[in-house]
């Protein structure tokens, strides 16, 4: 009995031994893990609780950006830069066929040239950064660092533009811009420089002209709705938020999770204010002089900015698969203490990677870090599917996929995966999309009185208010609430009665307001 139990007792060491041992083994790539200090990896505060140190949290850990030494800059790191890549080479292909073509125009711009038409930047004149000098060298006339391109551009469309037969003239530049803003910089969504596509138009005919500024603006809410899978707001802007050198002003709005609203892009129908300025003018084909007619329009990194902050959660970023760098991320579970085992379900995985190559795939093989961090890794990047294999896993000859967006669990055949984890991530993308359209449609509220108003902005949602149209009542509106207008949709229901805000002028326009950015 005794000796029995001695054994027992005997083995039951050696057990734990062994087991000990097998731990150690397992712990021990753990190392890089553990000198990674835990609290700074994961987000450490609720979106819905602190949504701005959220936002800083995000960007920081996920690797999206870095700070720079000149406050209001940033670096973008090449997991958000891919993003932007993928945003221009959609756009590009999208404007290219609409028969807009690329140039490049310089970065200075004499001040001479920039206040040819004082109207337009003289409520910007403090953002605008100047080089004064070279070396110790004072410039004659100093120069402006673009701040937008419209100036120097048409300077040039001056000399291009003779005859009916240079027109249109429709071309666009990817570039970077400056504005030295002196509200706090978040970002992306507000920074003093941006990465940006300006595109500037001429057309013979206020017609032709009217048509693209509409065309421009559908394209920006496909590159919000297809891409980003964000729902936005079309509509045209009010005559005190419209740019001031344009006629009118068109954009794509789009509601934050704080309640906030924010411009996504805009196209602006110029008609002849800059071409009478910079004397853009051709001869029509009875020999006239005519005006061209213009537009301008732009779309920027604040769009990753706002991608970010309408899909990401309490465990980081969530990418809609269409501009996701990484669709789906492999991960093999294995034990450090099954070598041969393990070998296998390298082999497997890499085999794999191979057959799914017609979708971004990553094979997270490090050896230092365990299955459990490398989930939260990859979360935190938002990488719209995980897929994991085990050794079980490989016995059946399958793998689990775990979507990022809302965390289901499958497992599947590893024949025919691909067909699969194709179709998963069309669905990713509409399933994100369409939650997110349900917080918008859930966030915009008719209201008809000033007390309704404010509750509904105070709440951060979108008031949708029948509105006089004049630019008194919006002022006193902005005055009295802190919210702006954002647009004036195009498609309006039928409206009868008073302005919301009490004035007793009769209602024109149903009109979006909201606290914005
Ligand atoms: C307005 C108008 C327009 C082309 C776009 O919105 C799309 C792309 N340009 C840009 N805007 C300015 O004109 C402006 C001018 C100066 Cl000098 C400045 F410092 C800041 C500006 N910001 C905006």
């Amino acid at each position: 009995m005794v000796a029995k139990k001695t054994k027992k007792k005997a083995m039951k060491v050696k057990k734990k031994k062994q087991v000990k041992r097998a731990r150690i083994r397992a712990q021990k790539p753990k190392t890089a893990e553990k000198n990674a200090n835990k609290s700074e990896l994961g987000i450490t505060v609720k979106k819905d609780k602190d949504f701005s140190e959220w936002y800083t949290q995000i960007i920081q850990k996920a690797e999206l950006t870095e700070y720079s030494p000149v406050s209001g800059c940033m670096v973008i790191r090449p997991y958000a830069y891919s993003v932007w890549e993928a945003v221009q080479e959609f756009m590009d292909k999208e404007i290219k066929k609409m028969g807009i073509q690329n140039a490049y125009f310089p970065l200075f711009i004499p001040e001479s040239l920039l206040k040819k038409e004082q109207e337009h930047v003289e409520g910007f004149t403090p953002e605008v950064a100047w080089v004064t000098e070279h070396g110790t060298t004072k410039f004659e006339e100093r120069l402006a660092i673009r701040p937008t391109s419209e100036t120097i551009m048409y300077a040039s469309y001056k000399k291009w533009i003779r005859s009916y037969k240079d027109l249109p003239l429709r071309l666009n530049q990817w570039c970077n811009v400056v504005r030295w803003e002196f509200k706090h910089p978040i970002p992306f969504l507000r920074t003093r420089e941006f990465l940006w596509q300006e595109g500037h138009t001429a057309f013979a005919t206020q017609k032709e002209a009217e048509k693209e500024v509409l065309d421009i603006l559908n394209l920006y809410a496909r590159v919000f709705e297809e891409l980003y899978a964000i729902p936005v707001l079309k509509g045209r802007k009010t005559d005190s938020e419209k740019f001031a050198g344009a006629v009118y002003t068109d954009s794509v709005e789009i509601l934050m999770p704080n309640g906030k609203g924010i411009q996504g892009g805009t196209s602006h129908f110029l008609g002849q204010n800059f071409s009478k300025a910079f004397d853009i003018s051709f001869l029509d084909k009875k020999g006239n002089k005519q005006f061209v007619w213009q537009n301008s329009w732009g779309l920027s990194t604040r769009t990753i900015g706002i991608m970010i902050a309408v899909h990401g959660d309490n465990k980081g970023l969530v990418m809609p698969p269409r501009i996701a760098p990484i669709h789906a991320v492999i991960i093999p579970i294995i034990f450090s203490n099954k070598p041969t085992v393990n070998k296998k379900i390298l082999e497997l995985a890499k085999k794999i990677k191979k057959e799914l190559k017609t979708v971004r795939v990553e094979l997270d093989d490090r050896q230092d870090y365990s299955p459990g961090f490398k989930f939260n890794y990859w979360e935190l990047k938002g990488v719209p599917l995980r897929i994991e294999i085990g050794p079980k896993d490989m016995d059946k000859q399958q793998v689990v996929l775990v979507r990022r967006d809302t965390g289901v669990k499958e497992a599947v055949p590893i024949k025919g995966l691909v067909v699969k984890v194709i179709k998963i991530l069309a669905d990713i993308q509409d399933n994100i999309y369409n939650k997110a359209k349900k917080f918008l449609n859930k966030n915009i509220v008719k209201v008809n009185s000033m007390p309704d108003f404010k509750k509904v902005v105070k709440k951060g949602k979108i008031a949708f208010a029948p509105w006089c149209n004049t630019a008194e009542c919006e002022e006193r509106i902005n005055d009295k609430t802190g919210a702006k207008s954002l647009n004036i949709p195009f498609k309006q229901p039928a409206i009868k009665g008073k302005c919301f805000c009490n004035c007793g002028k009769k209602a024109e326009k149903m009109i979006y307001f909201a606290r914005s950015y």
